[in-house]
């Protein structure tokens, strides 16, 4: 009884957003840094921590209860290249069309700000147009790969210390753009203040991340992991952004990553919210995303998936069927790590970016080969990790389920 106590109060932290004493509702366990894909040589100084989501009452906001140090995740040998899925390039091309019909037509010589730019797949479609832009991005690999495409990229955090420089070498900007960022930006407040200090009055503050209303109903909790910090609704971005005058005018419903959300917030506070902002509020408030019974029932769905994925996988096994994992997402992690899926279950995990090759999956030391390891063998069953990426994958694996080839997915 001693020790259940001393536990519960460990497990307190403050609220990222508002101070207020917050613990997780659930653990997911030990995990490792979701993209430190590692050789044999490093197994043994591999990084844990345990992953533990909290849900606060007070701000509505959905967190992890510890984050590693940024630094840990996004540095000069960062794995994630933006550019590898030819959807989501086609994604960001529409994104920069619909803003620039939307919000920069009527502007002159419009400034761009967008964090974390990764490999410049949104910000070169402004370089091509020769529109001032900027991108902040501190994978240093990642910013390099945009400069070929002629975007010009700050390597850095963002942060209250860098706007500084921004502000004094280029001035306000009309508009901040982020896509699945802000969700992993640990100092929420900071980064807030610093947008709306950066931005001018009638600046505009834009970014999408995966929906927590998605992540509940579809039970993906492989969204979950040491980067997303937050996994936000429409209902906790509206209490973040709104204390610094950044007001939340629409919402936007995206398919990208599994089920996203696009927030559009300005510095026009006269402007009105949209109708289809209030429909998101309200749907979200039908399905108790304020409530801590909606997370307590999270907690019981996951704990399900997992042993029916287990089910599923050993039932493979028995049948000798030879089952690979099919891309090396961030998101992999979580369910290997979780449902603690190794070699044993899946045989390889197939990726097509070449940083990855001949590297070892995090904490299960799966091994990670090219795609003609994929494309060359026999594989009966392949473990769709990068689901949110079935329309593309499935238009490209006709051979593969022509020949009686499966995917298999933990959702
Ligand atoms: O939020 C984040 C999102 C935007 O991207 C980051 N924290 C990290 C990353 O998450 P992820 O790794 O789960 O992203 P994806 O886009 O689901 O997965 C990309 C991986 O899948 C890459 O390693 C490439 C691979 N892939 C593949 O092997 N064959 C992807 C496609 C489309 C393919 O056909
Ligand atoms: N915008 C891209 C990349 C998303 S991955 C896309 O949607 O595909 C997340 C990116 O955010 C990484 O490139 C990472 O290096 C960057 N990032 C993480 N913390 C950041 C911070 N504090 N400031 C700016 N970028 C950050
Ligand atoms: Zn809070």
């Amino acid at each position: 009884m001693k020790n259940l106590t001393l536990n519960k109060n460990k497990n307190v932290r403050k609220c990222r957003v508002c101070s207020k004493n917050i613990s997780p509702f659930m653990t997911f366990g030990k995990m490792p840094i979701a993209n430190a894909f590692l050789k044999k040589k490093d197994f043994k100084k591999e990084y844990f921590f345990n992953l533990m989501p909290c849900f606060c009452k007070n701000c509505y906001s959905f967190q992890l209860f510890k984050q590693p140090d940024p630094k840990k995740m996004f540095h000069k040998n960062y794995a994630f290249f933006s550019k590898t899925s030819k959807n989501m390039r086609i994604h960001f091309e529409d994104f920069y069309k619909w803003i620039k019909k939307t919000y920069l037509l009527k502007k002159k010589t419009p400034f761009v700000i967008e964090i974390g730019s990764n490999d410049g797949i949104l910000l070169e479609n402004f370089a091509k147009k020769g529109i001032k832009h900027l991108g902040i991005e501190p994978s240093a690999n990642v910013a390099k790969e945009s400069a070929k495409n002629g975007v010009n990229t700050l390597v850095g955090f963002f942060g209250k210390n860098i706007i500084k420089k921004v502000l004094s070498n280029y001035g306000k900007a009309d508009m901040v753009v982020l896509a699945n960022v802000m969700c992993h930006i640990p100092k929420i407040n900071e980064v807030a203040k610093s947008i709306s200090e950066i931005l001018n009055k009638e600046g505009y503050l834009i970014f999408e991340d995966p929906y927590l209303l998605d992540v509940l109903k579809k039970v993906s909790y492989d969204q979950i992991y040491d980067e997303h910090v937050f996994i936000f609704s429409a209902l906790s971005v509206k209490n973040i952004f709104e204390k610094y005058d950044l007001k939340l005018i629409d919402a936007i419903p995206q398919e990208t990553h599994g089920g996203s959300m696009r927030y559009v917030f300005t510095k026009k506070l006269e402007i009105t919210e949209s109708p289809r902002l209030k429909r998101i509020l309200e749907k979200e408030k039908k399905y108790k995303i304020h409530k801590s019974e909606t997370y307590r029932n999270f907690k019981k769905n996951c704990e399900f998936s997992k042993v029916n994925l287990l089910k599923k996988l050993q039932k493979l096994k028995k049948l000798k069927k030879n089952v690979v994992g099919y891309a090396a997402t961030s998101k992999s992690t979580t369910i290997l790590n979780y449902c603690k899926i190794n070699k044993n279950l899946i045989n390889f995990i197939t990726d097509t970016t070449p940083i990855k090759h001949d590297t070892f999956s995090p904490g299960m030391h799966i091994p990670i080969k090219p795609y003609k390891d994929f494309s060359e063998i026999d594989v009966d069953t392949a473990f769709l990790f990068a689901w949110n990426h079935k329309k593309e994958i499935m238009k490209k694996e006709k051979k593969f389920l022509k020949k009686g080839g499966v995917f298999l997915t933990h959702l």
